[in-house]
């Protein structure tokens, strides 16, 4: 074709692109024309990596000041501490962050989940980083950071978790978000971070794994009912019930909730049972703690207690409720998010399933789980369906080779 031409498709392409926002699956992803990531030091969709280690060498030379925002729009360091701008976050994320593809569910993120993912060992107001219209002081985008140490196959580097992304719907496809995300990477890169780990269902320049989602039905009818899931062909509503039916009451002697007492035990177990995947957090005991001890409604941790008074085995997951849009009866969701198991004396199925009678005792409608670390073992005996959701790790500025998701050892919130 002649060159004209050719550009006018990439242009038209390009367009195309924009309109469509990331795609959604790795073959798509050949096609899209990735303005902004490609610029930045990630690894290339459909590059062989072998090697292992930073992608820009040298450091970065850090601008001293913001990047500019389209007029109108101004920086703003959210002050969490202040309920009023916690507030604030929630309803901005409320409003407009993940909803499923059919419009049934969103997520809603109380303050004390929101305090807790966003406030871990080691936060900086900074890494909290808003946008806001100027005249009305509206908050309209935001993105964070959190530290946190992450093990990749032989290396151990200090990094950020990058989470909750979020532009305002009115303001969405005006390449704001390349903005945010530059902004984010010179506030953690002045305080001496220059790699990040972060989850997307949207494929990007270039997943280090991808996982997928398994739900376990605890509330079957309800489930069916608000359109979650649907009812198998076959199957009355009544087989579903029997299906998914759970013993009343727990197997497993000296299971209960993990106490303040339990860190240092828990944190031994979790180091021991992670160091064989290629992808895992590294957890001191400020960060077990915060991680892990129970905090109501937000992160469960169980402890098994033998007879002699030793810490064996740990189940811990938390709680995401979602507001049910449209239907004129059920207002909400809850679904508790499987986060780490170390099992050392129970079967790793039976403590599962203590877990799931435990959380339809306690109201929960659904339990969810990825089919990371030895989860396989558990999801279909214990009969999860596997989701249509998919979620893509990813790696800013570190290079490695990819990793299939039974070697990866941590759960990103
Ligand atoms: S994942 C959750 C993301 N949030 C949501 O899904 C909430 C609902 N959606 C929105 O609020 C908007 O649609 C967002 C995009 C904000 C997502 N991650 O401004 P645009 C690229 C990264 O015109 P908008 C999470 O929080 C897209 O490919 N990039 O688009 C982890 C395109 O680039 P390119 C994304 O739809 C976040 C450009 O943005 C994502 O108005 C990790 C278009 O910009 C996405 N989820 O806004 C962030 N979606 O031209 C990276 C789209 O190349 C952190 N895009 O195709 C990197 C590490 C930083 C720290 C480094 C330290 C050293």
């Amino acid at each position: 074709l002649p060159e004209e031409k050719q550009q006018e498709i990439q242009r038209a392409l390009h367009l195309f692109s924009l309109g469509q926002g990331p795609p959604k699956s790795l073959k798509d992803a050949h096609k899209h024309n990735f303005c902004f990531w490609n610029s930045q030091p990630v690894m290339k969709i459909g590059e062989e990596v072998t090697s292992h280690g930073p992608i820009q060498t040298e450091k970065p030379n850090i601008r001293q000041t913001c990047y500019s925002l389209p007029e109108g729009f101004c920086w703003d360091k959210l002050d969490l501490k202040n309920s009023e701008q916690l507030g604030e976050l929630c309803t901005l994320l409320n409003e407009n962050y993940t909803e499923g593809d059919d419009n049934t569910v969103r997520f809603y993120y109380s303050p004390e989940f929101l305090l807790w993912a966003l406030c871990p060992p080691g936060w900086h107001p900074e890494w909290h980083c808003g946008v806001r219209v100027n005249s009305n002081r509206k908050l309209v985008g935001f993105v964070s950071a959190v530290p946190a140490t992450f093990k990749i196959y032989d290396t151990e580097k200090k990094m950020v978790e990058v989470n909750f992304l979020c532009v305002h719907k009115k303001l969405r496809s005006k390449r704001m978000a390349p903005v945010l995300i530059r902004e984010i990477t010179r506030r953690v890169q002045q305080q001496g971070f220059y790699q990040a780990i972060y989850s997307a269902a949207v494929v990007l320049p270039t997943p280090v794994t991808t996982c997928r989602y398994w739900y376990r039905s605890l509330n079957p009818r309800k489930l069916i009912e608000i359109n979650f899931s649907s009812l198998p062909r076959n199957m009355t509503l009544q087989r579903a019930l029997k299906l998914y039916r759970l013993p009343e009451i727990s197997k497993t002697a000296g299971l209960r909730l993990m106490t303040l007492a339990d860190v240092p035990k828990v944190q031994d177990l979790l180091r021991d049972y992670l160091k064989d995947f290629y992808l895992l957090p590294i957890l001191n005991k400020e960060e077990t703690q915060h991680w892990l001890l129970p905090r109501d409604g937000i992160i469960d941790t169980y402890v098994v207690e033998d007879l002699g008074g030793e810490v064996t085995d740990l189940v811990s997951f938390y709680t995401l409720t979602s507001t049910v849009l449209n239907h004129h009866t059920h207002h909400s969701l809850k679904a508790a998010y499987s986060l780490y198991t170390v099992t050392t004396a129970t079967p790793l199925q039976q403590l599962i399933e203590d877990v799931l009678i435990i959380a339809k005792a306690r109201g929960y409608d659904v339990f969810m789980a990825l089919d990371v670390m030895r989860n396989k073992a558990f999801l279909e005996p214990l009969k999860f369906t596997q989701g249509d959701n998919t979620m893509h790790y990813y790696l800013y500025n570190w290079t490695c080779p990819t990793i299939t998701p039974d070697k990866v050892g941590t759960v990103l919130k």
